[in-house]
């Protein structure tokens, strides 16, 4: 029996649809911008995300590392949470290959910023201090139980910016998460951000591939920034063309793995060992947080991996379970079965 891979969405595998659109995409050269099914998906996600355009790039940690580089010079500064995909998991990616300084602020358990941390952080005009330029913000949010930000949350964070004379970037990897939790469309999530990223290889299972939105001008400037990163890709709309049927056929499913996590986290809150409260689970993340008393992470997950179910282990006691394409109601019914046990073996 194959293993139920809740590692995360970016083990999904590509769907029929997909693999048929690649056999047969249109392919041109898109460093000198012949690719049409590049074009094509580059215009797909311009008008879903409510921008002027969009730039096609291959992860989202190149998509972010774009999106910082096009924003600051060096010695610039960022505002971000301490929770920040872009601060925990790219490598400092931005001041490693851009100068550009971090700033942290605490992320609260729903993946927001408290307005006042934020506005204390940023810096006044004075030599000592580098130039605040720009505040990132996570949507939804991965290491916040996948918490998706709420337009009312954005507007706020956008009147603080402009007071400042800042731009924000919207990681949005899972931005068609946070859409389908929070009942908007994503150019609602967009609105408000001055670049938004987004993945085409998590929840929407297509195999490769990233997209930034902005304008025309903020785009053709991000351009020359994925040249320089190694990130301008030839034939590439063998990629694209299965990332046009990603967000033309795999955005409406996302509530499935909404409810299979809930599920999930439903079944594991009245477990002894498990802190678990299910109402922050809102889209497909799942943490689940053993209790002191509880064996290691580690060991659950090698008891877990025995009975063919594979989670992430996130802390010494700490586990995450990601629920996406190709996950099943049974699956996780199993999957908490499994858990009950490596807990009592
Ligand atoms: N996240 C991965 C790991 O890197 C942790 C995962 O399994 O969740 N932004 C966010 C919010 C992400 O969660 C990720 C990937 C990225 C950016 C980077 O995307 P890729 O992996 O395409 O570079």
């Amino acid at each position: 029996m194959p293993a139920i891979d809740l590692r995360s969405d970016t083990v999904t595998q590509p769907t029929d649809a997909m693999r048929r659109a690649m056999a047969e995409a249109v392919l041109g050269d898109d460093v000198f911008g012949e690719d049409p099914t590049v074009g094509r998906l580059e215009k797909l996600a311009a008008t879903i995300t409510g921008k002027e355009a969009a730039l096609f790039v291959p992860s989202g940690t190149m998509a972010n590392l774009v999106s910082l580089l096009t924003h600051c010079g060096r010695g610039d500064e960022i505002i971000l949470g301490d929770q920040a995909h872009i601060f925990y998991y790219e490598q400092g990616g931005s001041a490693q290959v851009g100068g550009i300084h971090p700033r942290t602020v605490p992320n609260q358990p729903d993946g927001t910023l408290d307005l006042d941390a934020l506005r204390h952080a940023v810096r006044p005009d004075d030599p000592h201090f580098p130039c605040t330029r720009l505040i990132a913000l996570e949507n939804t949010h991965n290491r916040c139980n996948g918490s998706p930000l709420p337009p009312a949350y954005l507007e706020q964070v956008a009147a603080l910016a402009a007071e400042h004379g800042l731009k924000i970037h919207v990681d949005g990897a899972r931005i068609f998460n946070a859409a389908e939790a929070l009942g908007v469309p994503v150019a609602n999530l967009a609105a408000n951000a001055d670049s938004l990223s987004f993945c085409l290889s998590k929840g929407l299972a297509a195999p490769v591939g990233s997209l930034v939105c902005e304008d025309r001008d903020f785009i053709a400037r991000a351009r020359r920034q994925r040249k320089v990163l190694g990130g301008g890709m030839r034939q590439a709309g063998v990629l694209a063309a299965a990332g046009i049927v990603a967000l033309e056929t795999m955005t409406a499913r996302l509530a499935e793995d909404h409810a299979n996590a809930r599920h999930l986290a439903d079944g594991l809150s009245e477990r002894p060992g498990i802190q678990l409260a299910p109402a922050i689970v809102r889209t497909n993340i799942v943490y689940i947080n053993l209790s002191p008393s509880a064996p290691p992470a580690a060991q659950i997950v090698g008891r877990l991996q025995d009975r063919g179910i594979l989670v992430l282990p996130t802390g010494p006691q700490q586990l995450r379970a990601v629920t996406h394409y190709g996950i099943s109601r049974e699956n996780i019914d199993r999957a908490l079965n499994s858990v009950f046990e490596s807990l009592s073996v």
